[in-house]
């Protein structure tokens, strides 16, 4: 049996991440968004009494600063120097399309003027609506005005929990229902009082009080308010950083518009999901007088690059002081920033995602036209001999030029590659663009990927062989001796999928033109005998036994050491009903109703492992929010030894097993399917 781990974008929930919602165009052709964290955490600007200068919108939590001193910083906010248009306007000659502000942060206070709480904007001596004005000001500077606005709420009454260390701030009387019809409330005037939003930025979701389902009626809320919004995943368990979304079933997994990966970028993402990095310009969100960590420029524009050459959006943070004026450094990289978009943002905006896997020196987009495309290549490291060589392109080129330049350049296409005569000198400080008029696709000579639900089978398996540009021609062989791969060149012309019913190699090249135009990419297919089924008889059909343990992890203990709370049988293999600080270890036995390779499914929060016979499918484990894992396994008709184990550190609790037969789809375990003895 072998290990086959392969992690899933979780694309299910309320909405699956579907690339043809016209909904989103508006801000896919964006592409660039500013990020605005701003409240009364400018105040203390991150320092706090002996408890350091490192802290920011985070502060009364870092700094555990009581809820009535925090409240007093009402009476210091006045944003004198505030100015709606100016914040528009330096978003807008940065080439960004969209700003996303912190209407309510996580500290509960409310920069719009709100009827359901006086620890808003009115109480301060500011006493004008900042939304307000920022919404007023924006089409004036075309740009969209969207809201973050925090779920959790470390100001409100009802909400729960507390912060740990809160000991004098009682939870009696508290109400998550009422919280939520708070909630609920203010997203009603936040949609309703300020004309046409572009996004609703959710955040704070990751507590166990906030359920999937309250997400999706908050989704529901925000659509029926306004139809067009667009509502991102932090309604659900996001996933972590990573921005992974939520899935459908447990917890009311959430799914939401797009993913909202937080100070990364990931490595590749599926063309057809939306995606969105969010990402500070220092070490912080909220502003910070001390941190003077600011990312350069060049560093910026290129992160906007390799984003936008993924099919992403690059949501980009300020956090301004206190007087409303943004820092210094953040006014300067904002300036520089719209000095290279002026010349080069249409290789940013409208673009979709390079049809490379990699490029050598920089990234690419591209623009489609009818048939025909333009090809922005983003040299982040000019050649110093001015050939710059496009490896694996093909196809006609009516023009290359540089942007921000006069004239074309020269643009050869040669076997295999193209290469253009590029000026001495990088035309700017951060990236040079070229943009190559092509006729029709361009064509990219691709190593095919050869792939099968699983590498190993027990009676046969489908395999499928694929490449992005449809002018290639792919050819393959089928090799049952791993020591002919290296020197055949296949034969076989690729139209569709195939079956294999033996142990083989398949070996594929991409040809265009009736040449080999890429190196060989090989995968080997295993036939296997099925794991032996236990020799049992007078099973208990529909139960599992289930141990719990108490106690606090980073990834799963060795449960046979412990001692358990409690055990019991039960009918499947679920977190709930949620708990923090908790383990479970769910044993029994699982059915194959035939020989043949199964795959298994394992979706957690936090971490998770899957054996079958003793042996590790699946290893989930970790801190983590609701991720999904797959393995695969051969087994003999009959029953098998299932363990599972999880456990939940805090926050969000998720546990998901599903199973399938290859070539079926995954689902529930049925309670047909599992027993003890
Ligand atoms: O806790 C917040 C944090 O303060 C900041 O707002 C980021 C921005 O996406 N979101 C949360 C952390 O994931």
């Amino acid at each position: 049996m072998i290990q086959l781990l392969t992690t899933a974008l979780l694309i299910m929930g309320t909405q699956t991440f579907n690339s043809q919602d016209s909904r989103l165009d508006w801000w896919r052709d964006a592409r660039f968004g500013m990020f605005i964290h701003w409240g009364l955490y400018a105040v203390p600007a991150g320092a706090w009494e002996e408890k350091g200068t490192g802290h920011a919108e985070w502060i009364r939590t870092t700094a555990q600063i009581p809820l009535e001193t925090y409240d007093k910083f009402i009476d210091e906010f006045n944003p004198v120097n505030f100015n709606a248009d100016q914040w528009c306007e330096m978003a807008s000659d940065a080439g960004m399309g969209y700003i996303v502000i912190t209407s309510k942060h996580h500290d509960g206070f409310c920069l719009f003027e709100s009827q359901h709480t006086d620890f808003d904007i009115m109480s301060t001596p500011f006493k004008r609506d900042i939304m307000k004005e920022l919404a007023d000001a924006a089409p004036r500077h075309e740009v969209k005005m969207c809201w973050y606005h925090s779920i959790m709420d470390w100001h409100h009454p009802d909400y729960l929990p507390r912060r740990g260390w809160e000991k004098d701030r009682s939870s009696e009387g508290a109400d998550m229902d009422r919280f939520r019809k708070y909630l609920h409330a203010q997203v009603t005037e936040l949609l309703s009082n300020y004309g046409p939003i572009g996004v609703m930025w959710f955040d704070g979701e990751w507590e166990a009080t906030w359920k999937g389902e309250y997400g999706k009626e908050l989704y529901k809320l925000c659509r029926t308010l306004q139809p067009e919004v667009i509502v991102n995943n932090r309604l659900g368990a996001r996933g972590g950083m990573s921005g992974l979304t939520g899935m459908e079933g447990y917890a009311g997994g959430y799914g939401g518009d797009y993913m909202t990966p937080e100070q990364e970028i990931p490595d590749a993402v599926d063309k057809g999901i939306d995606w969105e990095t969010c990402m500070t310009m220092n070490d912080r969100w909220g502003y910070n007088a001390v941190d003077k960590n600011f990312k350069s420029t060049t560093d910026l524009l290129q992160k906007l690059s390799d984003i936008v050459s993924k099919n992403g959006n690059f949501l980009l943070n300020v956090g301004p002081k206190v007087d409303g004026t943004f820092p210094e450094e953040s006014i300067q990289r904002l300036s520089e920033i719209g000095d290279w978009m002026d010349i080069n943002g249409e290789a940013i905006h409208g673009t979709f995602g390079s049809p490379f896997s990699e490029l050598p020196w920089g990234r690419a987009t591209q623009k489609f036209h009818g048939d025909d495309t333009t090809l922005y290549l983003h040299v982040f490291d000019w050649p110093e001999d001015q050939k710059l060589h496009v490896p694996n392109l093909s196809g006609t080129i009516k023009s290359a030029r540089v942007l921000g330049q006069k004239g074309n350049i020269n643009a050869e296409v040669k076997d295999g590659e193209v290469v253009i005569d590029v000026p001495s000198g990088k035309p700017n400080d951060h990236i040079g663009v070229i943009a190559l008029e092509v006729i029709g696709r361009p064509i990219v000579f691709e190593v095919p990927e050869i792939s099968a639900q699983t590498q190993q089978f027990v009676h046969d398996a489908t395999v499928t062989i694929g490449v992005r540009s449809p002018e290639l021609e792919i050819r393959y062989a089928i090799l049952n001796e791993p020591s002919e791969s290296n020197v055949l060149v296949p034969n076989l012309r690729y139209t569709s999928p195939f079956e294999i019913d033996g142990t083989c190699i398949v070996v594929a090249q991409s040809f265009y033109q009736g040449k080999p135009v890429s190196k060989s990419s090989l995968k080997k297919f295993e036939k296997v005998t099925p794991k032996q089924a236990a020799n049992i008889t007078n099973v208990i059909k529909g139960t599992l036994d289930m141990k719990v343990f108490e106690g606090e992890w980073d990834e799963l203990p060795n449960f046979n050491l412990l001692q358990p709370s409690s055990s019991k049988s039960v009918d499947k293999i679920t977190s709930k009903p949620e708990a923090e600080s908790q383990g479970r270890q769910f044993m029994g036995y699982v059915q194959a109703n035939q020989s043949n390779m199964y795959v298994f499914s394992l979706t957690s929060d936090d971490g998770s492992r899957l054996y079958i016979d003793d042996v590790l499918i699946i290893d989930n484990d970790g801190l983590h929010g609701p991720i999904q894992k797959e393995g695969a396994v051969a087994l003999a008709k009959g029953w098998h030894p299932i363990r599972v184990e999880w456990f939940n550190k805090t926050g969000g609790a998720a546990l998901q097993v599903q199973m399938g037969e290859i070539g079926h789809p995954l689902q529930e375990i049925s309670t047909n399917d599992i027993a003890t003895r």
